[in-house]
């Protein structure tokens, strides 16, 4: 008997729909007597809970964006006392105080609930060892899917990030059965691996659950040959809850199932804030329906996605959103185009010669805007053959250009001189910020 209620996953949508409406109903009801910000902007806009009746009429209801969230720091978007408060984590945000957010005792247990049935969805089971490499604190990866490993009832072995050399002797030692960690820092420990001569292919994993940060289809691949594992997307946002919030299958591999027994999904056009129907990309809005201490209402997420209703085979009934390409406030804007990182990640990993580490690097010169991709060569690559790498340079540029309309630099370096990172990957400096 599971500890926790699979049967929600699976539900037909006309029951679904009827537990979001009366979840949504009681969280607008408790958040307008509890957090002065919603009572201020809903009466602002004229609208009672009372006026929610339906699942449509959410779309009445304005959107909550960070900088509400800054605005209210560090409390006072929480609509519990701080003695319901049992912990508090906060958002890596690069720029200006961090987003503060809390949780209550029935929070964490929802929320160990949601990682316990993420894990499942990946293939993972009480008899697993779960190697979990994302970082522990203030971000939310680390204690959040130790919570969940727990409820599970699988073993956790909480590594954290860093202390790489380690990390593979505890693989090895351990035989660890799930790993977890961001893409670039997985990526990172297949490197060292390699180094000490450990090859994957002699150690036990069966699932990699890897997110925090956006990865292409042609990064899965890579790291499903490197490490000899199914690599499963997990995306979630501290704002949100952490992650926890939607997960791949094991089964189909292709969109993210969102636990919508806890959270409703929408669509908008980040410019009009009108919503989209469902296969159309816009920006990722998220209302929480469950949670205690800091629930949101239509937060803007500024991540790019759509979603997919269509049913999956794995027999959820959960709606998928499609892998995110990036957030709006990551998107260049180069001479006009707009550009995410990982669109020239799928280009970068479509060529054997270089290694999937990469920066990009934008500057103004002449009031012109110019970017830089700096990509390792790939070890195997490596020589001084400078004619050699002039033309695989030249190449990457005109690939870039095909693929994306931009024109950019390609810089090839030499492997191993670009930062690795211990979490979530610097993609891009923008000297044009300074
Ligand atoms: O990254 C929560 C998390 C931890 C998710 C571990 C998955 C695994 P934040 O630090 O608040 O929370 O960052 C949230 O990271 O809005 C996205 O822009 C990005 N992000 C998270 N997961 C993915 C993913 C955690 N699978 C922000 N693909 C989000 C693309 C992701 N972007």
């Amino acid at each position: 008997m599971p500890i926790y209620d699979i049967d929600f996953e699976t539900m037909p949508r006309e029951g679904l729909e009827a537990i979001q409406l009366r979840r949504l109903q009681t969280t607008i009801d408790r958040i307008y007597a509890t957090v002065p910000f919603y009572k201020k902007t809903y009466d602002k806009a004229g609208i009672s809970p009372a006026a929610i009746k339906s699942l449509d009429d959410l779309r009445r209801l304005p959107f909550t964006t960070k900088q509400d969230l800054r605005d209210n720091y560090p409390y006072d978007m929480f609509a519990v006392p701080m003695d319901q408060v049992v912990r508090i984590h906060a958002s890596s945000g690069t720029t200006g105080k961090p987003t503060v957010v809390g949780y209550t005792k029935r929070d964490i247990s929802t929320w160990a609930d949601l990682m316990a049935r993420s894990f499942s969805a990946a293939g993972g089971t009480c008899g697993d060892i779960i190697h979990n490499a994302f970082g522990y604190g203030l971000f939310t990866g680390g204690l959040g899917a130790h919570y969940g490993a727990e409820r599970l009832g699988a073993s956790v072995i909480p590594v954290s990030g860093g202390n790489t050399k380690r990390q593979i002797t505890i693989m090895q030692d351990f035989k660890p059965t799930l790993l977890c960690g961001t893409p670039s820092y997985i990526l990172h420990l297949a490197e060292v691996a390699d180094e000490m001569g450990v090859d994957f292919k002699d150690l036990h994993f069966k699932s990699g659950i890897f997110g925090a940060e956006p990865w292409t289809e042609e990064m899965r691949q890579e790291l499903e040959a490197k490490l000899d594992l199914k690599a499963i997307d997990i995306y979630g946002l501290s704002e949100v809850m952490g992650p926890g919030v939607s997960i791949e299958c094991y089964e189909e591999q292709k969109g993210l199932h969102v636990f919508e027994d806890h959270f409703i999904v929408e669509i908008i056009d980040p410019d009009t804030l009108e919503p989209l129907p469902a296969g159309e990309t816009g920006e990722l809005v998220f209302t929480s329906i469950t949670k205690e201490a800091f629930p949101v209402i239509r937060y803007r997420t500024k991540d790019i996605t759509s979603l997919n209703p269509t049913p999956c085979t794995c027999g959820r009934t959960h709606v998928r959103m499609n892998k995110p390409t990036g957030r709006t406030d990551d998107m260049l804007i180069i001479r006009g185009v707009n550009v995410f990182p990982s669109q020239i990640e799928s280009v970068l990993m479509e060529t054997r010669e270089v290694a999937p580490h990469y920066q990009l690097e934008v500057d103004r010169i002449d009031n012109l805007d110019t970017l830089t991709v700096k990509v390792e060569i790939d070890e195997t690559s490596f020589s001084d053959d400078i004619k050699g790498l002039q033309a695989m340079e030249a190449k990457l540029s005109h690939d870039i250009k095909e693929h994306l309309g931009v024109s950019a630099k390609v810089a090839l370096v030499e492997p191993k001189t670009i930062e690795r990172s211990q979490g979530k990957a610097v993609r891009v400096i923008d000297n044009r910020k300074l």
